[in-house]
């Protein structure tokens, strides 16, 4: 290779590489919500945080009043129930709730929603305990995926596995891009 090639190597790389990566983890993730009738309940938008994972929420066609909402570990949100999303996202393998001295799963979001009479909630709220990043060992993107759950009441955020928080009343895939 002759000192010039090297050259142009070693610049290519050094503009385009970091553009690459830079662009892969700021790109959003929008999750849209539907509820367990089937209805649109809006969108939840994930952007990269340093250090979390940043939550906007756009919902609407929710029951009024609190609930619960969580990372689960699957990206399935069949009908009529959304079991399929499976159990809270908890690749660490601890119990759920930040009351509960064995706690707290991963995807354990530490609040609850309130939606407003009528329907729709608007609010934004830091994640810390989850990643975008495809290789973190927390990413909820990893293994294709993973989805959010709301619930039809309040997570008392200590009794294990859910919260207390009831039926899952709508869900959303959260997908690697691409998918
Ligand atoms: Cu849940």
């Amino acid at each position: 290779m002759t000192y010039k090639l090297l050259l142009v190597v070693f610049a290519a790389s050094f503009v385009f590489l970091p553009v690459t990566s830079q662009a892969a983890s700021a790109a959003p993730v929008n999750v849209k919500i539907q509820t367990v009738d089937g209805k649109d309940a809006g969108t939840i938008t994930l952007t990269d945080k340093k250090g979390g994972v940043a939550f906007k929420l756009d919902l609407m066609n929710l029951p009024p009043g609190e609930h619960a909402i969580h990372v689960h570990q699957f990206p399935k949100c069949d009908p009529p129930d959304y079991r399929s999303s499976g159990f809270h996202f908890n690749p660490a393998g601890k119990k759920h709730g930040i009351k509960n001295p064995e706690g707290f799963h991963d995807g354990d979001i530490p609040l609850n929603l309130k939606v407003g009479a009528n329907g729709t909630e608007k609010s934004s709220f830091v994640v810390k305990t989850i990643s975008l990043d495809p290789s973190a060992p927390n990413s909820i993107l990893a293994n294709g995926g993973t989805s959010i759950v709301i619930h039809a009441d309040v997570d008392d955020m200590e009794t294990d596995p859910g919260g207390n928080s009831g039926a899952r009343i709508a869900c959303g895939l959260v997908l690697p891009p691409g998918m």
